[in-house]
């Protein structure tokens, strides 16, 4: 794995060598000794760096299973279930200040896109956890996962998708009171759109379901407006 910044500075594995070249940026390995299986370090950079890591499998000699996760203040976002090919480079873009995530490939994928919000003392006065599960990247694509915690929408963006498909949603919100599971299956997602999600707006006592706006074109004008209702 290798995290490059916007300039271009590098962070991790470079022939088999840890290299930093980001100001600032730290290397936290595990500490297990000397072990050809330990899992690839936790890496700390600062928060106002947009970076590339790049999900490395040309020295793979088979397919194997990853997830890639960021720790931002106040929120997490993460992919699980890539996988990963032998000769394939995949590259995964995280914005903290947009907190946005976007991962491109050119394999067949249906990773999970995840988020983890912490607003406790916030207007929200929640924490939530979000899976955007197994959307389809039929022979790759790009793929992105927006927050706007300010606001409370989550979006999809699926604008550089060449197919349509779906997803299920997952969405936990936790209060001192409370722990609501929201959950929807084959929610669709068509090449091009950016599926935004209210979930500010939802609570598990709210009978109307929760509000989906899709943004068709890319001209920030929501085309199509529905709730989906819990399938629990
Ligand atoms: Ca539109």
């Amino acid at each position: 794995m290798l995290i490059t910044d916007d300039a271009g500075r590098r962070l991790g594995y470079v022939d088999g060598r840890i290299v930093n070249e980001i100001p600032g940026a730290q290397v936290l390995p595990w500490r297990m000794g000397v072990n050809i299986n330990a899992p690839e370090p936790r890496y700390l950079v600062p928060a106002s760096s947009n970076i590339t890591v790049t999900l490395d499998g040309r020295h793979l000699a088979e397919p194997t299973t990853t997830d890639l996760f960021f720790f931002a203040p106040g929120f997490a976002i993460g992919i699980e279930q890539v996988d990963l090919q032998p000769g394939r480079a995949d590259a995964v873009n995280f914005y903290p200040r947009d907190e946005i995530l976007i991962y491109q490939t050119d394999s067949s994928q249906s990773p999970y896109l995840v988020v983890a919000l912490e607003n406790q003392g916030k207007a929200q006065k929640a924490d939530y956890y979000f899976e955007v599960q197994g959307a389809d990247m039929q022979d790759g694509g790009v793929i992105g996962i927006g927050l706007d915690s300010k606001s409370g929408n989550l979006a999809v963006l699926a604008e550089a998708l060449t197919g349509d498909g779906t997803f299920n949603f997952v969405m936990n919100r936790v209060t001192d009171e409370t722990d609501e599971e929201f959950y929807a299956e084959d929610i669709t997602l068509k090449a091009g759109s950016q599926v935004f999600i209210d979930f500010a707006d939802w609570q598990d006592n709210k009978p109307d379901g929760l509000y989906f706006g899709v943004d068709l074109d890319g001209d920030d004008q929501i085309d199509e407006e529905y709730t989906v209702n819990d399938a629990q």
